[in-house]
């Protein structure tokens, strides 16, 4: 079992909806820690370069407005395999296919409105947290 870390973000329909504590309590419950944390506004720019992985996707444009229609939170959560176990916290990208008991499950309305984005592989973990955080507001937790 390896030490993770994992770039996470509440996204701006969970923040509306004010289960940033019951998500954070998700992560808690399932052994992750979160190292990292910040409200943030995120402009057209920031919200474009982080999603530029699906540019070519028709729910590119959409995905963008949504994701700067209000306030999110970034984190960073650490772990034993924390990529895999956020994704597994987090549920299938469509709520009305995730898991009960999930988080998208449990907040989400609908695949374009999903509560929370998790990276998917160490190399994205690791670019996605520089993307958001200097090393020096990363914590270290003691266990
Ligand atoms: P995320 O990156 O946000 O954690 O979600 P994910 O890995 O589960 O899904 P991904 O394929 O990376 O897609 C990123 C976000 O784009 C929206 N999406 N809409 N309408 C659609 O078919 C569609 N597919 C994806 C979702 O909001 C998804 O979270
Ligand atoms: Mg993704």
């Amino acid at each position: 079992m390896a030490l993770e870390r994992t770039f996470s973000i509440v996204k701006p329909d969970a923040v509306a909806k004010n289960v940033i504590g019951q998500i954070y309590a998700r992560f808690e419950e399932a052994g992750l820690k979160i190292v990292a944390s910040k409200m943030l506004q995120l402009s057209r720019e920031q919200a474009e370069g982080f999603y530029a992985v699906h540019k070519e996707r028709p729910f590119y444009n959409d995905l963008v407005s949504f994701m700067i229609s209000g306030p999110v939170m970034v984190q960073v959560l650490e772990g034993e395999n924390a990529i895999l176990k956020n994704r597994e916290v987090m549920g299938a990208t469509n709520p009305a296919e995730a898991e009960a008991g999930t988080i998208r499950k449990d907040f989400a309305d609908s695949i374009d409105e999903n509560a929370v984005h998790g990276s998917d592989a160490p190399e994205t973990a690791a670019e996605e947290i520089k993307f958001f955080f200097n090393d020096d507001e990363l914590c270290e937790r003691l266990r």
